[in-house]
């Protein structure tokens, strides 16, 4: 029995040295102190034993157990502090690595041309208006003495909303309805420009789409002349296109302007010269005027004491223009090779 204990304690020792994972010490302790181990088969062998014998085989057997007993304590404390060190080593990070680079967007050739309008007009003392997309009739068409049968008002220019009980709801078609609510808030003088998506009927080629944006500009105040007109827009135009550039005007109707006009500035590709882009060397860039003296008086402003000019400017123009996009589709079509081409800093 003495030689059955010592080697159970031998065997058992080496079992449980030999475990190199915390799953195989589980299975080494099963071996070493289940119930089918040499260790507990020595014990239950105890009780047949002679009285005299029993307490010294107890003792060796009390002994054996807690050898073992601590070398297991010992081994689970080695794999633990491995398995430990090996999930450090695992996740170490080597802070002497350069930071990853977030690649940073670039701003829409849109957001690009507006934010460029904007601060030229900002830099002549402007203030920018904003008002809603969805308007009625009143401030889109009739207050700018459109007449109800202008063909501009019909369902085939324009983009009227489906709201129950609000036939006269329909989306803005230029912001001159903001400028239009900004006279009703408040008296002259007014200096504003109103950017912003404007909305008419049309089928998508590369000069047209269905939504697009436009910088409508207004002033009013006493003694505003057409000298006033000109040369702001002069100014606008080259700081615009570049000081070098000529504008001229040309007659033109609107029905909420009088006398209508329309600036055309010189080529920026060929200098005036003509080219494919131009054909004769101008280029029409926006629609202007005196303001109508019954815009002035639907608004609340007397007309006798107040005089003014207003203008309007297509965004998406002036973005292809400036940047030599070929098709404003371009601008809708959300492909990053062709937005990324605007990025300020890659
Ligand atoms: C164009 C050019 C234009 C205006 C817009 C305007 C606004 C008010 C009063 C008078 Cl509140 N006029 N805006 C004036 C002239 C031209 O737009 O090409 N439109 C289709």
């Amino acid at each position: 029995m003495l030689r059955v204990l010592d080697d159970a304690l031998e065997r058992g020792l080496a079992t449980l040295a030999a475990a190199t994972t915390l799953a195989g010490l589980e299975e080494a302790h099963i071996q070493v102190f289940g119930r089918k181990a040499p260790l507990s088969e020595v014990q239950r062998g105890i009780g047949s034993l002679p009285a005299e014998a029993r307490s010294d085989i107890g003792q060796r057997v009390n002994h054996a157990r807690r050898q073992l007993q601590e070398a297991a304590d010992g081994r689970r404390a080695m794999l633990e502090q491995a398995s430990e060190d090996a999930l450090l080593v695992a996740d170490r990070v080597d802070l002497s690595l350069p930071g990853r680079r977030r690649r940073s967007g670039s701003l829409h050739p849109l957001s690009l041309a507006e934010d460029e309008i904007v601060d030229i007009f900002l830099r002549l003392g402007y203030r920018v208006a904003e008002g809603p997309e969805i308007e009625d009739e009143w401030h889109n068409f009739e207050a700018l003495n459109i007449p109800p049968d202008h063909p501009a008002r019909t369902m085939k220019d324009s983009i009227y909303v489906n709201i129950p009980g609000h036939p006269e709801l329909l989306l803005r078609t230029e912001t001159s309805s903001v400028q239009i609510r900004t006279m009703q808030s408040q008296p002259p003088p007014v200096f504003i420009i109103a950017p912003g998506r404007v909305y008419r009927r049309e089928t998508p080629d590369a000069t047209h789409l269905p939504v697009f944006h436009q910088v409508e500009g207004l002033v009013v105040d006493e003694g505003i002349t057409f000298a006033d007109l000109k040369g702001t827009l002069d100014a606008v135009a080259r700081a615009l296109f570049g000081q070098d550039r000529e504008t001229k005007l040309g007659p033109a109707f609107f029905p909420f302007v009088e006398p209508g006009a329309e600036l055309a500035v010189t080529c920026m590709r060929c200098d005036g010269a003509g080219c494919p882009v131009c054909g004769n060397g101008w280029i029409e860039l926006l629609g202007c005027g005196m303001v109508h003296p019954v815009v002035l008086e639907n608004c609340g402003y007397d007309p006798e004491r107040y005089t003014g000019f207003a203008f309007g400017l297509g965004i998406d123009r002036v973005a292809l223009l400036k940047y030599r996009i070929p098709d404003i589709r371009l601008l809708v079509d959300g492909d990053i090779r062709f937005l990324a081409q605007f990025g300020a800093s890659r």
